[in-house]
């Protein structure tokens, strides 16, 4: 792997608008070289994992141990294990641990998810959120490619269905275990369960998240780590592993939000968030509300804290578990190396801020070598310009705590400091040339294109909608579309009703009629493996981060204005070609406004794959359409029972 690469990405487009900025005033800092030594020596002998440095260090404990002080996080109280309510997920649960075997005979690992609801205050506001075994966020999922993953899904909800869709993973051969609701499955009715049962063919960073509605707004979503032989020579690169969850949040639950996006005579203006969460953490300072605001809120809430081991070198699994929000990442006084964009690696490259859209992920190593006289922050902060308005209560900067100066109880001083490089004005991926994969994968030569848009427009009713190309999607009841696709294909065999003119109407390329007015549905060639290009225009002003499951796919060519098709047929069409040789692969990309974006992918795994823009709203906006690949190996599945008996309903 080639790690040379050291050049400082600019995003695109740039104003020269400086971040918001809310440091604290005035902090005082006694630095200790002593307390960091003792710090060092003791995080060494126990591989820095956990060590109870959650709001705490516990160093030596000898009473000649000197203190390092400053203005205490806000919410600190004065028995810090006291303040982990019972929902709250350990922070430490993120901390990989660093002897985990990469080479270890493959094998089955066994979760159990119980989905319940409850209240909960992440930022202090107390609302109805929805939880993983009572936590929130969920639990690290962990394996190795190879392995077998199994997770038992049960719905302990009191009225409503749930889904968990594994985001990034291929389910080659398990189409029915993507969790898509009316897509790949029903929904797993209250009371029930559905067992999960995959093989796991890649490694890097994922997550997982309910799939039915914008469920996994109010907190059915957590991380899903998997590892390789392949990660041996980027392992050298770091010295510890941890994930970092970052989200926008909302004060409501979002089935209130959703309805008021979604109500007539709206124009397409997203709910803005509220606040900004790490790892489920953040701060909100409650007199933001009035009295009268009818929110609970605590003043007892607080940063996440990252606690890192002096002179060490930490990868953050950065992952934007998001409604809506694009955040730049970055941390006072620390360049980040990127090293993955969502599963792939990449040759090293050095930022000072990463952008991260809804559902993508990136590598970043941080290297704990500056003073030990202060904290410093971890910013994340939200690009404002894609919102449609503002909200008087949010903090734009969403902050975490980076700590390794011997007390992780303290605030960062006015020595941590923010870069000055401007943020970006638009919704925007770091550059994709910028992001070379350490592993060549030249795509092969497409055997299809199609050109596919989509814009949001006032429809019937006075209500706004997306379209892809003409349709805007809708949740089917009590059924599938790969239920239909699989009845419809395989015929009576399977007990189904479908006619033969639909059948063979399903059978044909392009698109598919026979699914509803309210699904696009794109099939592809019966008896041969195609590689799809799709150039994608935008007709809207917003920023979209577009995700297709159960692939990666390449990305080709992104830009604005005419697109040029003797180039494209010349040089881009064909197989090993130089132009499209060192294509970033990924599985969510962002597509700028009035725009179009060209990516490729191989149809070799069957199924109805859902194609959609991940800002929740959006989406429940009907901005999704499906790919039928390989409509003859369909023909001959059959669902497993379980999975159908989810569509009893109809
Ligand atoms: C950390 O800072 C707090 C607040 O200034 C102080 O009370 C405490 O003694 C310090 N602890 C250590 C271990 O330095
Ligand atoms: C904040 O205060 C509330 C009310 O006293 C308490 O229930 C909750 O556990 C506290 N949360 C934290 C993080 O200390
Ligand atoms: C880390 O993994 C090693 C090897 O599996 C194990 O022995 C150790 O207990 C683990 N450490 C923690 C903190 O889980
Ligand atoms: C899944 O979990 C539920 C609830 O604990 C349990 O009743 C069910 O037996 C489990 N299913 C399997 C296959 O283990
Ligand atoms: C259940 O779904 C309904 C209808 O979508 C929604 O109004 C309600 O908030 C949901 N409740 C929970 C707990 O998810
Ligand atoms: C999971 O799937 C494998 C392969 O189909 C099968 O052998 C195994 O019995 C399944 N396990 C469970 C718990 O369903
Ligand atoms: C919270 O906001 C109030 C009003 O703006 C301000 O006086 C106070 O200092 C803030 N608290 C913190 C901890 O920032
Ligand atoms: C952080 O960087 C700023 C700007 O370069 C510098 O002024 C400051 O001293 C640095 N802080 C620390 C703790 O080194
Ligand atoms: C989608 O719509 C565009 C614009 O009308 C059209 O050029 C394209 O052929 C359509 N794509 C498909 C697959 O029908
Ligand atoms: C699904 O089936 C149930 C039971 O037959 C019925 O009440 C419900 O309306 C159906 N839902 C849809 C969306 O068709
Ligand atoms: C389109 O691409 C061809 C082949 O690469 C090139 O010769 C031509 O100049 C391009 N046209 C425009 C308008 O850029
Ligand atoms: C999916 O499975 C098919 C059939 O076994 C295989 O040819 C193909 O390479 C697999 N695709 C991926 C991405 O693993
Ligand atoms: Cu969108």
């Amino acid at each position: 792997m080639t790690t040379s690469q050291s050049s400082l990405p600019k995003p695109a487009a740039t104003n020269t608008k400086s971040p918001p900025r809310s440091r604290p005033s005035v902090l005082l800092i006694v630095g200790s070289i002593i307390a960091f030594i003792l710090l060092s020596l003791a995080l060494g002998l126990g591989l820095g994992l956990g060590l109870g440095l959650r709001y705490h260090i516990s160093a030596g404990g000898s009473s000649s141990t000197p203190t390092t002080s400053g203005t205490p996080l806000p919410g600190s109280g004065a028995d810090p294990n006291a303040r982990l309510e019972d929902w709250r997920l350990d922070p430490n649960h993120y901390v990989l641990n660093m002897s985990w075997d990469t080479h270890a005979a493959p094998t089955t690992r066994h979760y159990d998810f119980v989905i319940t609801e409850g209240r909960g205050g992440p930022d202090g506001v107390v609302r109805d959120m929805l939880f993983i075994n009572g936590k929130f966020p969920g639990p690290l999922v962990e394996a190795n490619m190879g392995d077998r993953l199994i997770v038992n899904v049960t719905n302990k909800l009191r009225a409503n269905a749930t889904s968990i869709h594994w985001h990034g993973l291929y389910q080659n051969g398990t189409n029915w275990l993507d969790g898509t609701m009316g897509i790949t499955q029903c929904g797993i009715p209250p009371g029930q369960s559905l067992v999960y049962n995959f093989s796991l063919d890649q490694f890097g960073t994922y997550w997982y998240h309910s799939h039915y509605g914008t469920q996994y707004l109010d907190g059915i979503l957590g991380p899903l780590i998997i590892h390789a032989p392949a990660e041996d020579e980027v392992r050298k690169l770091y010295d510890r592993d941890r994930v970092v969850l970052i989200q926008d949040w909302y004060h409501d639950f979002s089935q209130v939000n959703l309805q008021t996006y979604l109500a007539p005579d709206n124009e397409n203006t997203e709910p803005i968030p509220d606040n900004g969460l790490v790892n489920g953490v953040g701060y909100f300072n409650c007199s933001m509300y009035g009295a009268d605001s009818g929110y609970t809120c605590y003043d007892n809430s607080t940063y996440a804290v990252l606690s890192l081991d002096v002179n060490t070198r930490t990868r953050l699994r950065l992952i934007n578990t998001g409604a809506f929000a694009e955040f730049d990442v970055s941390a006072d006084n620390h360049t980040l190396s990127v090293i993955e964009a969502d599963a792939t690696l990449v040759n090293r490259v050095l930022v000072h801020r990463v952008p991260i859209h809804v559902a993508q992920r990136y590598s970043v190593i941080l290297h704990s070598n500056q003073s030990t006289s202060t904290n410093y922050w971890l910013r994340g902060s939200m690009i404002t310009n894609c919102f449609t308005g503002d909200n008087p209560v949010l903090d734009t900067t969403t902050k975490a705590v980076i700590s390794y100066s011997g007390n992780s109880t303290i605030l960062p001083s006015d020595a941590s400091v923010d870069w000055t490089d401007a943020l970006p004005i638009h919704c925007i991926d770091l550059e994709d040339t910028a992001l070379v994969p350490s592993q060549q994968e030249a795509p092969p030569g497409a055997t299809k294109m199609w050109r596919l848009d989509f814009s949001f427009g006032i429809g019937a009713m006075q209500l706004d909608r997306a379209k892809f190309n003409g349709t805007t999607w809708s949740v089917l009841g009590n059924t599938t579309t790969l239920m239909q696709a699989v009845d419809g294909l395989g015929g009576e065999a399977q007990g189904s009703s479908v006619s033969n003119s639909s059948r063979n109407t399903w059978a044909v390329e392009g698109q598919v009629g026979a699914f509803g007015s309210n699904q696009f549905v794109l099939g592809l060639s019966k008896d041969q493996i195609d590689v799809v290009d799709i150039l994608l225009y935008s007709l809207d002003e917003g920023s979209h981060p577009f995700h297709l499951h159960g692939h990666t796919f390449w990305i080709l060519q992104t830009a604005s204005g005419p697109f040029n098709w003797t180039n494209y047929y010349e040089n881009i069409y064909p197989a090993n070609s130089p132009a499209t040789a060192h294509a970033l692969r990924r599985d969510t990309f962002t597509l700028q406004p009035y725009s179009w974006t060209l990516f490729r992918f191989v149809a070799d795994n069957a199924g109805l794959w859902a194609f959609h823009c991940h800002i929740a709203w959006h989406l429940e906006a009907g901005l999704m359409m499906q790919f039928m690949s390989r409509p003859d190996v369909l023909a001959a599945t059959s669902i497993p029972g379980d999975v159908r008996g989810l569509c009893a309903g109809g």
